[in-house]
């Protein structure tokens, strides 16, 4: 019980500084940006609030401007179940990523996300 309030005070610590160092994000032309939001319609990021990894994957995303939809997994949340059935456990970030056949890829892994968001929109 007191592990899990540590932990969590932890975590909005690292949001606030979060909030207060991330600087500001990529700019780009409204058409530019729109195509952007059309490009990543497919995604979607599950997550904590204040989980550091979720704040470093967040960061990255603001960073380069994606608009990507975010559901929380948090106790509580409708969406928690869809990550544990469709991704199989509920480990945050997961980026979901809808194919055009239907199906859905469930990514874990902080840097493997980033690396994946970084490789195809910046
Ligand atoms: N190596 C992972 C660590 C992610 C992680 O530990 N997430 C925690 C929240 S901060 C979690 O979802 N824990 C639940 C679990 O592992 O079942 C990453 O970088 O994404």
């Amino acid at each position: 019980m007191l592990v899990k309030i540590v932990r969590n005070a932890l975590g909005y610590v690292f949001v606030l500084f979060d909030l207060l160092t991330r600087g500001f994000p990529r700019k780009r032309s409204s058409e530019e940006q729109t195509a952007i939001a059309e490009q990543t319609s497919h995604l979607t990021l599950y997550h904590f609030r204040a989980c550091p990894f979720c704040i470093k994957v967040r960061r990255a995303m603001f960073k380069m401007s994606l608009p990507i939809a975010k559901k929380s997994a948090a106790q509580g949340s409708p969406y928690r179940s869809e990550l544990e059935q469709g991704g199989g456990r509920v480990k945050v970030p997961c980026l979901r990523i809808d194919q055009a056949d239907g199906t859905s890829q469930w990514m874990y892994e902080s840097n493997d996300i980033i690396a994946y968001l970084r490789q195809h929109y910046s």
